[in-house]
């Protein structure tokens, strides 16, 4: 059976030759067409290394074994992306309690995952023992990651948090890029963990006893955050308060939420968002500001544990992508999509017991981990005035030219004339697609599956041939595509 990528995108070129002949069908079935300008000499930001990364709450570690060498599988799935970074926090760090004697309580859940936290009600409490993070330090070890590791600040003391970062530091080493402090504590007025007026001079004033007992215990530790749910003023009243003590500055973005929210659809999630939108002046001042990188710490597609028939489908990979480029496009430094468990927006789920599965929105990782290392360029996307189709160019580590178009459009397909002012050398093409946008487990890149530990073998590539420096790409509606020049 031929992979259903390739399969749909005959069927689509053989639609486009039908219409041709047929001009009764050309106004329901003709493409779109734009042009997509390539300033080739042109490098914008760097694509770093260790752009992608994956989010995990805090309560995981109360099961030493997931993050550890004995799990394979899911090392495999991060390993495959490049040298990435895994960053723990979430709700339930606040929860998450250093119990050095390493005599845990019988963790709450005995599946031995912990997913997204929904947020409907306070956490159960979950014990960090030393044999975690000894464990997390071999898993690091395996995937050739690094972690950023949150604290308890929400309901812990800044002697236990210091105590706890004295371990994990020496524990994990070179592998730990920061700690934080408090996962979005701009929430922590309504959600119990402090007062109503709780306000960011509050939260400064704990910050920095935090940081002044983790500072005596470790002086060489590292600081990222504040790590808030918004992009708000809190952001920039943090950059501006901690500059000389933070490294990286951090802050969340879910698109969407709750998942009770009708309008919380598929083609909602596509659009531009206006709220990320008016997030990406205050972070670019923030960074302007302290001069230091700033790493979307923790995101996905809808908040509250993600929406079944949204969060899961096809449609969530190009979302991704989507923002993966948006960071790039503005110099940000990372992007960590929060995980685990089975949860609805989780790029990779299962246990150790069931195996792991790639979700779709993984495929969209590893289609960008193939650019990491390497540099956005200028580019614009002519005559298109649909935002569903954006476009973005780089050149990957060993300078090669590449583009990324995606066509979000549910019904369209575009045909796309590509500029790139290089010589005629053929371009490789590489899809990412699947039957639908609501479809959940077909999607492939490359015309080829991601197996249960990673693996991945794209199938024979298909090869467009410029003509005066052009390259004709057919996209079909609701996909995407990467093109690399020989
Ligand atoms: C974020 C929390 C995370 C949750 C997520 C969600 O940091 O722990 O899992 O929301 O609600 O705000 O899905």
């Amino acid at each position: 059976m031929q992979p259903i990528s390739r399969r749909r995108f005959l069927a689509s070129t053989a639609a486009s030759a039908a219409v041709a002949s047929c001009p009764r069908f050309l106004r329901a079935q003709v493409p779109a067409s734009a042009t997509f300008l390539i300033a080739s000499e042109t490098a914008r930001a760097p694509i770093p290394a260790d752009f992608l990364g994956l989010s995990y709450e805090s309560a995981q570690l109360a099961h030493p074994e997931f993050f550890s060498a004995q799990n394979t599988s899911l090392a495999g799935f991060l390993r495959a992306l490049g040298s990435g970074v895994l960053r723990i926090g979430g709700n339930t760090s606040e929860y998450a309690f250093w119990t050095p004697s390493g005599k845990p309580p019988a963790p709450a859940q005995d599946s031995g995952v912990a997913g997204p936290d929904p947020g409907h009600k306070i956490p159960p409490s979950t014990a960090t023992t030393p044999q975690a993070i000894r464990n997390l330090r071999e898993f690091l070890d395996a995937c050739g990651w690094r972690a950023i590791y949150g604290l308890n600040f929400g309901k812990g003391t800044a002697e236990l948090a210091a105590e706890e970062a004295a371990f994990v530091s020496q524990t994990l080493d070179d592998r730990l890029i920061a700690f934080q402090l408090g996962n979005e504590a701009d929430l922590f007025h309504n959600n119990g963990i402090r007062p109503a007026n709780y306000s960011f001079d509050d939260f400064a004033k704990e910050w920095k006893a935090f940081h002044k007992a983790i500072i005596q215990r470790v002086p060489n530790a590292k600081f990222a955050g504040p790590d808030t749910a918004g992009t708000s003023a809190w952001l920039d009243q943090f950059a501006h308060k901690f500059h000389k003590e933070v490294d990286l500055l951090t802050t969340h973005y879910y698109a969407e939420g709750p998942p009770s929210n009708p309008a919380m659809t598929i083609e909602r999630l596509l659009q531009p968002n206006p709220r990320w939108n008016a997030a990406l002046p205050k972070i670019t001042a923030a960074m302007a500001e302290t001069r230091k990188p700033y790493r979307l710490s923790e995101t996905n597609s809808c908040y509250g544990g993600g929406k079944a028939n949204v969060s899961n489908t096809f449609a969530s990979s190009l979302w991704a992508l989507d923002l993966m480029f948006q960071i790039l496009s503005f110099g940000g430094s990372g992007i960590n999509f929060h995980g685990g468990g089975y949860g609805w927006y989780s790029p990779i789920v299962g246990t150790l017991q069931n195996g792991f599965v790639a979700r779709p929105e993984y495929y969209a990782l590893r289609l960008m981990s193939q650019l990491t290392g390497g540099r956005m360029v200028a580019s614009h996307l002519l005559d298109n005035s649909n935002p569903l189709v954006v476009g973005y160019a780089a050149r990957d580590a060993k300078g090669r030219l590449a583009a990324v178009i995606l066509n979000k459009d549910a019904n369209t397909d575009l045909q796309l004339t590509v500029r790139a002012g290089t010589s005629d050398s053929p371009v490789e093409v590489q899809r990412l697609i699947a039957p639908t946008l609501i479809d959940e487990q077909d999607t492939t890149l490359g015309a080829a599956p991601i197996g249960a530990a990673g693996e991945w073998q794209p199938q024979a590539q298909e090869t467009l041939h410029s003509s005066s420096s052009n390259v004709q790409c057919h996209i079909p509606h609701g996909s995407a595509v990467l093109l690399r020049w020989h």
